[in-house]
């Protein structure tokens, strides 16, 4: 079995009970490693990580996850760690704690005989949908582009790291913390297909003739499983705070979602 899971918001301040969330994730991935190939982690799985040139006390907190990933790798599992959007700063120490391979692009993999394209899903902005949108809306997304640009440019990246780590993390979960807020007050919903860019992207590499039999995404926070006209099928994945759901493709190459229960 292989299985996808993304956007836990490890360590967000919003959470009540950090030590039972990270125990409940760990859970998860030890119930998914009975049986697991491979393992894929979409992104967001911290609600900010960053690596400092300083060592980091702070990363204690998730020891326990730490270890839990580095056994499972060990144990000959193939884990994949791509980054989100708050969760993009490793610069190595992470997979060198645990084994994971990080991926900072998105993937085509064959997985069991199918062709997956794998992303967390932020940034990834149908080109034909963007020039239908609103002055206003445009304006938007570009700015969310530019300040994307900045996070992942080296260069603001290497002053970051010279920050205290105790300033920088404080700085880091307040910046994370507003957009669990933001969600708390205004759940994610499903824009519906003509408007969910992610849907929107993988019927334009469709299009394209670049095909895929599943796209899979994490990023939105809603659970989703569509099927498109070329039969693609378009999986988002929910979430591992909130909703607790994951994906999986069996040895028969068939996806499906799936939520855990904390037994
Ligand atoms: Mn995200």
């Amino acid at each position: 079995m292989i299985y996808f899971l993304s956007d836990a918001h490890l360590g967000s301040r919003v959470i009540n009970d950090p030590s039972a969330h990270q125990k409940k994730l760990v859970m998860l991935l030890e119930k998914m490693s009975n049986d697991a190939t491979s393992i894929f982690l979409l992104g967001d799985i911290f609600d900010f990580w960053f690596e400092y040139f300083w060592s980091d006390k702070s990363k204690k907190e998730y020891i326990l996850l730490l270890n839990t990933l580095k056994k499972i790798t060990q144990s000959g599992i193939s884990v994949h760690f791509f980054i989100g959007n708050h969760d993009l700063w490793t610069f190595g120490w992470l997979a060198r704690q645990t084994g994971i391979q990080v991926h900072r692009q998105p993937q085509s993999m064959l997985l069991n005989n199918k062709r997956v394209y794998l992303a967390h899903g932020d940034g990834l902005i149908p080109k034909t949908f963007f020039h239908t949108l609103p002055p206003a809306i445009k304006k938007k997304i570009n700015h969310f582009i530019l300040l994307r640009k900045i996070f992942h440019h080296p260069i603001p990246q290497f002053l970051f790291r010279l920050i205290p780590p105790t300033l920088g993390n404080h700085f880091g979960y307040e910046w994370a913390k507003r957009s669990r807020l933001k969600e708390i007050a205004h759940p994610c919903e499903y824009k519906g297909e003509g408007n969910e860019e992610l849907v929107l992207y993988a019927k334009e590499k469709e299009q394209e003739g670049d095909h895929h039999d599943y796209y899979i995404f994490g990023h939105r926070h809603i659970e989703l499983d569509l099927m498109l006209p070329s039969k693609s099928r378009v999986v988002l994945l929910g979430d591992c705070w909130r909703q607790w759901t994951y994906a999986q493709i069996d040895e028969q190459g068939h996806c499906l979602l799936n939520t855990f229960e904390n037994e």
